[in-house]
């Protein structure tokens, strides 16, 4: 009997199901996320954030403001440094050495990793490739017997709305939704350059805040950063550097202003 019951209960409504409004939880999250920097804390003492008991300094009192627009939707990040770091500012087409703790507004940690960890910042959440260019690398100080460590690493503490994150999907261990916390070190940064053809990646973009993922100069679906041939005339842009000077944005066989290697007919 309870077989049956559940098979007829569980028929649903396909007009109870409602449309997922982005830009309404965007609005939804800043209001959470400001909610929590108001009344938390960050003791200096432990390196936790806790609620605030005693008149501590909120962290809307320390955090930095980042806007960003995606999708026609604007967010906003915010950002506690703790240390700025010295050395590289990444850019968002670059890899990253870190050690983050990732955590929940109710402070549920969901992941963590505390060993020195590579990662592409062209692969990552939104919330990361943005609040990483916040942060310079520190030094790195390489011992007698080859062990290195970093000193003056940039440190601080990502509070990202959802649709900088998982958005409405969530993932397992993170729910629907949910704005994210990060706290993260940033101690070496890797100049990269994905497709190996000598461009580096964060210079295979349009205009100077372009996003790798999209900028595709011959719309063959490749972006130019994964792209051996960028404007797909057959001949790889490793070999378009034609005057062999490790630039390849001064070489214009056709003098069009576009360079040979975004230049289908040059
Ligand atoms: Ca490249
Ligand atoms: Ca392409
Ligand atoms: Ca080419
Ligand atoms: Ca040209």
């Amino acid at each position: 009997m309870l077989a049956v019951s559940s098979v007829i209960f569980s028929c649903s409504n396909d007009n109870d199901k409602e449309v997922f409004d982005a830009a309404q939880q965007a609005l939804d999250d800043d209001t959470t996320l400001i909610e929590y920097l108001q009344t938390h804390y960050l003791n200096e003492a432990d390196g936790g954030i806790w609620t605030i008991r005693n008149g501590e300094t909120p962290l809307m009192d320390q955090v930095e403001t980042q806007n960003i627009t995606k999708d026609d939707i604007d967010y906003k990040l915010y950002v506690l440094k703790q240390n700025e770091g010295t050395t590289v500012l990444p850019t968002r087409a670059d890899s990253v050495l870190t050690t983050y703790t990732g955590m929940l507004l109710d402070s549920t940690v969901f992941d963590s990793r505390l060993n020195l960890t590579w990662l592409p910042l062209t692969d990552v959440i939104d919330g990361w490739s943005y609040g990483f260019t916040n942060f310079k690398s520190g030094t790195k100080i390489i011992n007698e017997d080859e062990s290195f460590y970093y000193e003056n690493s940039g440190k601080g503490i990502l509070f990202i709305p959802s649709g900088l994150a998982y958005g409405n999907l969530g993932r397992t261990s993170i729910p629907p939704n949910a704005p994210l916390i990060f706290q993260i070190t940033l101690n070496d940064v890797k100049i990269a350059d994905h497709d190996n053809d000598g461009v580096a990646s964060y210079l295979e973009v349009e205009g100077i805040n372009g996003d790798v993922r999209t900028y595709d100069t011959d719309g063959d679906g490749i972006p130019n950063y994964l792209d051996v041939d960028d404007d797909g005339d057959g001949k790889l842009t490793r070999d378009e550097d034609t005057n062999g000077n490790g630039d390849w944005f001064d070489d214009d066989a056709d003098g069009d202003g576009i360079p040979d290697f975004l230049d289908k007919d040059s």
